[in-house]
């Protein structure tokens, strides 16, 4: 790596900046300071100054203010660096892999460093907007510098990268440990400093590379912004294989799970979860606040009805229950051992969202994954039927793969795909970083019990108050990092930088719905008696928002109050 001398000068001014502590008592944490723009010295410039080992940059181009948009607002002009790291052979496949990346670089910095880590299984370069899904903004716009990465193959639909045992590493955690330094060295030829603050987010595999980012580089990012992190994916996807076994007990069409439990089935179920669990908030409003609270007051063998004949929509029969209860209540192997968390009921068992994640995926993506990017050995892509892995292989045997090595496979995707230690966040802690995880109750897919047990074990590894330094947003009836009967439009990235550098510990995050109109896009599943931009605070857990005394107004955040 080279970079000029007057740079290594500002590079060692910025660490002097850590410096500082604020507060009393015998929790005090040290504060960061905020961070400094700065305006881009070069671009184009780039594809050839810069250097750094393992690297190579393929091209450097500005890029005009209002060519990307965010929510119907032009982003502003900035530099699309591409380029790629350790490209090889791999010695199993004999196919050729490397990390594809790309850089935006705003004209105007704000002096902070995002990482987006991607979703899925990786394998493309999303565009580096900073963020996805439904946030009302992201971080390029922001004036953050943004990488994203394939993360080390490419081909975001096909898992047979899985064969090249260092693209498993890469995409499980190497990736992100190798592109940190080089992004950071970029920012520092491109602005004349390293970023300030670096911050690490994502949603879904996303959040999981988030999740892994705090455990493995508590030094390296400042925030970590942890959307439903599917943290442990694994065991996540071969319970999703669990469910599609129960689901095929009762599936009408065998080649079509959601005949198992069709829509009308389900909007019966959220129904009944909504008619018993509802008001325990205070509030009739279709959001279910008080998720524990919930949890105690459904029975799903009681109080969803039972048909007494024919199957109708309006019940579920007792086989079906039979098939079902135990996808909620959690997985469980031959022996009974369960292995993979419960899932709460809630009010959006019935969005496409879930029907997506639990009849088409645990056939066409969780079974490929299992096989190929994490099962020990590897299955043969060529041969590889996904339904029928899903459908016949034992619970078990799926288990047994993802832990096992062998001497070409020397880690297991236990070991690769997870976050190391997760209660122990000390190193982060004490440096004075932060988190925000947030992840909606009616995710059908990585569950909400599961992060919230982490949560609670952090909890009790921290004296029973993680809050100084981690706090939970657990969404009423948000599905899959987005949709689902919900306000599932917020900005925890502003909240998280207002944390790390002011000390401004978020309360109750506000969160819109996404209703007619909405400017980074309409989410369906807003029931049509709402506002369309109706708001509510997403409090820390273990707070719950709740109805204040006297008020009336159902559409307004103003009239919760986290507690
Ligand atoms: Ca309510």
């Amino acid at each position: 790596m080279t970079i000029p001398f007057a740079l290594r000068g500002a590079a060692v001014a910025c660490a002097t900046l850590f410096a500082g502590h604020v507060g009393g008592g015998d929790d005090a944490l040290p504060q960061l300071s905020a961070a400094t723009g700065a305006s881009l010295s070069s671009c184009t410039q780039l594809a050839t100054a810069f250097q750094f080992a393992n690297t190579t940059i393929t091209s450097a181009e500005s890029v005009l203010s209002g060519t990307l948009t965010w929510g119907g607002s032009a982003i502003g002009a900035h530099c699309l660096v591409k380029g790629e790291m350790y490209r090889r052979t791999s010695p199993q496949d004999g196919k050729s892999y490397a990390i594809g990346f790309e850089m935006r670089l705003p004209n105007a910095w704000n002096g902070r460093f995002f990482y987006q880590a991607n979703g899925g299984i990786d394998g493309s370069v999303a565009t580096a907007l900073g963020g996805g899904g439904p946030m009302p903004t992201t971080a390029l716009p922001q004036g953050f510098a943004v990488i994203s990465s394939d993360a080390g193959h490419s081909g975001s639909t096909d898992p047979s990268f899985g064969i090249d045992f260092q693209a498993r590493l890469d995409y499980g955690y190497q990736a992100a440990a190798k592109l940190t330094p080089m992004a950071k060295a970029l920012i520092a030829a491109a602005y004349g400093k390293l970023p300030d603050r670096s911050y690490f987010g994502g949603c879904s595999n996303g959040g999981r590379h988030s999740f892994v980012a705090m455990t493995r580089m508590p030094e390296e990012y400042d925030g970590y912004l942890v959307g439903a992190p599917g943290y442990r994916l694994p065991l996540a996807a071969i319970a999703n294989q669990f469910g599609a076994k129960q689901y095929a007990t009762v599936a009408t069409n065998p080649s079509d799970l959601s005949t198992a439990f069709t829509a009308a089935e389900r909007a019966t179920v959220s129904a009944a979860v909504l008619a018993k669990c509802d008001a325990l908030d205070g509030a009739t409003d279709g959001l279910i606040q008080d998720t524990t609270a919930c949890q105690a007051a459904f029975d799903f063998n009681r109080d969803v009805p039972t048909c007494s004949g024919a199957r109708a929509g309006s019940c579920l029969s007792a086989a079906q229950k039979a098939a079902i209860a135990p996808i909620f209540s959690g997985a469980f192997d031959g022996k009974g051992h369960r292995f993979y968390a419960s899932f709460p009921f809630d009010s959006g068992h019935n969005c496409a969202d879930s029907s997506y994640w639990e009849f088409f995926v645990p056939l066409m993506i969780d079974s490929g994954a299992t096989a190929m990017i994490w099962g020990v050995p590897p299955a043969v892509p060529a041969t590889f039927n996904g339904p029928a892995y899903a459908l016949s292989t034992p619970i078990e045997a799926m288990l047994a793969s993802v832990a096992a090595t062998n001497g070409t496979y020397t880690e297991s995707a236990l070991s690769f795909m997870l976050p190391v230690q997760p209660t122990n966040l000390a190193r982060l802690k004490n440096r004075g970083a932060k988190v925000m995880v947030y992840h909606g109750v009616s995710d059908a897919i990585f569950s909400v019990n599961d992060t919230t047990a982490w949560y609670e074990g952090l909890r009790t590894a921290n004296g029973g108050d993680a809050s100084t330094f981690a706090r939970l947003f657990r969404v009423p009836g948000m599905a899959h990092c987005a949709g689902g009967p919900s306000t599932d439009q917020f900005d925890m990235l502003t909240a998280l930088v207002d944390w790390v550098e002011r000390g401004q510990a978020p309360e109750g995050v506000i969160a819109h719905a996404r209703g007619a109109g909405n400017a980074v896009g309409v989410n369906r599943d807003v029931p049509s008696s709402w506002s369309p931009n109706r708001s509510r605070p997403l409090c820390p857990y273990p707070k719950v928002a709740r109805l204040k005394a006297g008020a009336t107004d159902l559409e307004t955040a103003d009239s919760f109050r986290c507690q």
